[in-house]
Protein backbone atom coordinates (compact mmCIF):
# COMPACT_ATOMS: atom_id res chain seq x y z
CA UNK A 1 0.00 0.00 0.00
CA UNK A 2 0.92 3.50 -0.82
CA UNK A 3 1.68 5.70 1.63
CA UNK A 4 -0.58 8.09 1.65
CA UNK A 5 -3.43 5.57 1.20
CA UNK A 6 -2.15 4.28 4.30
CA UNK A 7 -2.60 7.72 5.69
CA UNK A 8 -5.98 8.74 4.00
CA UNK A 9 -7.71 5.35 5.67
CA UNK A 10 -5.99 5.88 8.86
CA UNK A 11 -7.88 9.46 9.03
CA UNK A 12 -10.86 8.38 8.06
CA UNK A 13 -10.85 5.68 10.63
CA UNK A 14 -10.37 7.73 13.39
CA UNK A 15 -13.10 9.89 11.93
CA UNK A 16 -15.24 7.08 12.24
CA UNK A 17 -14.41 5.71 15.63
CA UNK A 18 -14.49 9.73 17.15
CA UNK A 19 -18.32 9.62 15.67
CA UNK A 20 -19.21 6.65 17.00
CA UNK A 21 -17.67 7.38 20.48
CA UNK A 22 -19.05 11.15 20.57
CA UNK A 23 -23.03 9.67 19.78
CA UNK A 24 -24.45 10.32 22.91
CA UNK A 25 -26.39 6.91 24.21
CA UNK A 26 -30.43 6.96 24.10
CA UNK A 27 -31.06 7.45 27.83
CA UNK A 28 -28.80 10.61 27.70
CA UNK A 29 -30.96 12.75 25.07
CA UNK A 30 -33.71 11.66 27.55
CA UNK A 31 -31.79 13.22 30.14
CA UNK A 32 -30.53 16.13 27.98
CA UNK A 33 -34.34 17.37 26.91
CA UNK A 34 -35.80 16.93 30.65
CA UNK A 35 -32.57 18.68 31.81
CA UNK A 36 -32.97 21.79 29.65
CA UNK A 37 -37.69 21.16 30.32
CA UNK A 38 -36.53 21.38 33.87
CA UNK A 39 -34.64 24.43 34.04
CA UNK A 40 -36.90 26.43 31.39
CA UNK A 41 -39.69 25.52 33.95
CA UNK A 42 -37.47 26.65 37.46
CA UNK A 43 -37.32 30.23 35.88
CA UNK A 44 -40.28 30.38 33.92
CA UNK A 45 -42.83 29.69 36.98
CA UNK A 46 -41.76 32.43 39.39
CA UNK A 47 -42.04 34.78 36.78
CA UNK A 48 -46.34 33.64 36.24
CA UNK A 49 -46.86 35.87 40.07
CA UNK A 50 -45.04 38.89 38.55
CA UNK A 51 -46.72 38.55 35.26
CA UNK A 52 -49.92 38.45 37.57
CA UNK A 53 -49.10 41.56 39.04
CA UNK A 54 -48.87 39.62 42.53
CA UNK A 55 -45.30 40.14 42.59
CA UNK A 56 -43.06 43.55 41.73
CA UNK A 57 -41.65 43.56 38.73
CA UNK A 58 -38.03 43.45 39.57
CA UNK A 59 -36.40 44.45 36.48
CA UNK A 60 -33.14 42.38 37.15
CA UNK A 61 -34.57 38.93 38.24
CA UNK A 62 -37.38 38.71 35.17
CA UNK A 63 -33.87 40.12 32.83
CA UNK A 64 -31.72 36.96 34.54
CA UNK A 65 -34.98 34.49 34.55
CA UNK A 66 -36.24 34.93 30.38
CA UNK A 67 -32.82 35.15 29.21
CA UNK A 68 -32.23 31.56 30.55
CA UNK A 69 -35.69 30.87 30.00
CA UNK A 70 -34.82 31.92 26.14
CA UNK A 71 -31.45 30.16 26.08
CA UNK A 72 -32.89 26.90 27.92
CA UNK A 73 -35.86 26.60 24.95
CA UNK A 74 -33.29 26.57 21.96
CA UNK A 75 -32.21 23.23 23.55
CA UNK A 76 -34.61 20.26 23.88
CA UNK A 77 -35.50 20.41 20.36
CA UNK A 78 -32.16 18.22 18.87
CA UNK A 79 -32.71 15.57 21.90
CA UNK A 80 -35.78 13.70 20.30
CA UNK A 81 -33.52 11.42 17.74
CA UNK A 82 -35.55 8.26 16.44
CA UNK A 83 -35.21 5.38 19.16
CA UNK A 84 -35.34 7.88 22.09
CA UNK A 85 -39.42 7.27 22.03
CA UNK A 86 -39.72 5.21 25.16
CA UNK A 87 -36.95 5.35 26.73
CA UNK A 88 -37.26 6.21 30.77
CA UNK A 89 -39.88 7.89 31.98
CA UNK A 90 -40.37 9.89 29.18
CA UNK A 91 -43.96 12.03 28.45
CA UNK A 92 -43.03 12.43 24.76
CA UNK A 93 -46.05 11.03 22.82
CA UNK A 94 -45.50 9.27 19.51
CA UNK A 95 -46.69 12.29 17.89
CA UNK A 96 -43.34 14.42 18.12
CA UNK A 97 -42.14 11.87 15.68
CA UNK A 98 -44.68 10.95 13.60
CA UNK A 99 -45.88 15.03 13.46
CA UNK A 100 -42.28 16.16 13.86
CA UNK A 101 -43.03 19.46 11.57
CA UNK A 102 -45.32 20.78 13.71
CA UNK A 103 -43.43 19.46 16.59
CA UNK A 104 -39.99 21.70 15.36
CA UNK A 105 -42.45 24.22 14.94
CA UNK A 106 -44.03 25.08 17.64
CA UNK A 107 -40.07 24.56 19.47
CA UNK A 108 -38.76 27.32 17.11
CA UNK A 109 -42.35 29.81 17.94
CA UNK A 110 -41.52 29.13 21.59
CA UNK A 111 -37.20 29.97 21.22
CA UNK A 112 -38.96 33.51 18.78
CA UNK A 113 -41.37 33.94 21.80
CA UNK A 114 -39.21 33.62 24.37
CA UNK A 115 -36.62 35.60 22.92
CA UNK A 116 -39.31 38.50 22.58
CA UNK A 117 -39.77 38.45 26.46
CA UNK A 118 -36.44 38.48 27.29
CA UNK A 119 -35.86 41.89 25.38
CA UNK A 120 -39.04 43.26 26.71
CA UNK A 121 -37.14 42.19 30.74
CA UNK A 122 -34.16 43.72 29.51
CA UNK A 123 -36.03 47.04 28.28
CA UNK A 124 -37.80 47.47 31.47
CA UNK A 125 -40.99 47.69 29.59
CA UNK A 126 -43.92 45.89 32.21
CA UNK A 127 -46.31 46.24 30.87
CA UNK A 128 -44.88 44.63 27.04
CA UNK A 129 -43.68 41.46 29.63
CA UNK A 130 -46.83 40.57 31.47
CA UNK A 131 -48.64 40.19 27.80
CA UNK A 132 -45.77 38.55 26.54
CA UNK A 133 -45.34 36.41 29.16
CA UNK A 134 -48.81 34.46 28.34
CA UNK A 135 -47.95 34.68 24.93
CA UNK A 136 -44.34 32.31 25.79
CA UNK A 137 -46.99 29.83 28.35
CA UNK A 138 -49.96 29.90 25.66
CA UNK A 139 -46.39 28.65 22.78
CA UNK A 140 -45.87 25.77 25.98
CA UNK A 141 -49.31 24.57 26.61
CA UNK A 142 -50.29 24.46 22.54
CA UNK A 143 -46.91 22.02 22.62
CA UNK A 144 -47.81 19.92 25.88
CA UNK A 145 -51.42 19.10 24.31
CA UNK A 146 -50.47 17.81 21.11
CA UNK A 147 -47.22 16.32 22.13
CA UNK A 148 -46.79 15.75 25.76
CA UNK A 149 -48.29 12.26 28.22
CA UNK A 150 -51.12 14.25 30.80
C1 LIG B 1 -44.89 26.74 33.51
C2 LIG B 1 -44.48 25.40 33.28
C3 LIG B 1 -45.02 25.00 32.12
C4 LIG B 1 -45.78 26.11 31.52
C5 LIG B 1 -47.19 25.76 31.14
C6 LIG B 1 -47.90 26.94 30.55
O1 LIG B 1 -44.58 27.42 34.44
O2 LIG B 1 -43.71 24.65 34.05
O3 LIG B 1 -44.89 23.83 31.57
O4 LIG B 1 -45.73 27.16 32.48
O5 LIG B 1 -47.88 25.31 32.25
O6 LIG B 1 -49.17 26.57 30.11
Amino acid sequence: MKNLTKIVLAVGAFAVAGTAMAQPKPEQYVKHRQSAFALMGWYFGPMAGVAKGEKPFNKEEVTKASALVATMAKLPYDSFPVGTETIGNTRALPTVWSDNGKFRELGNKLSVEADKLAALAAAGDEAGFKKQFGVVGGTCKACHDDFQKK
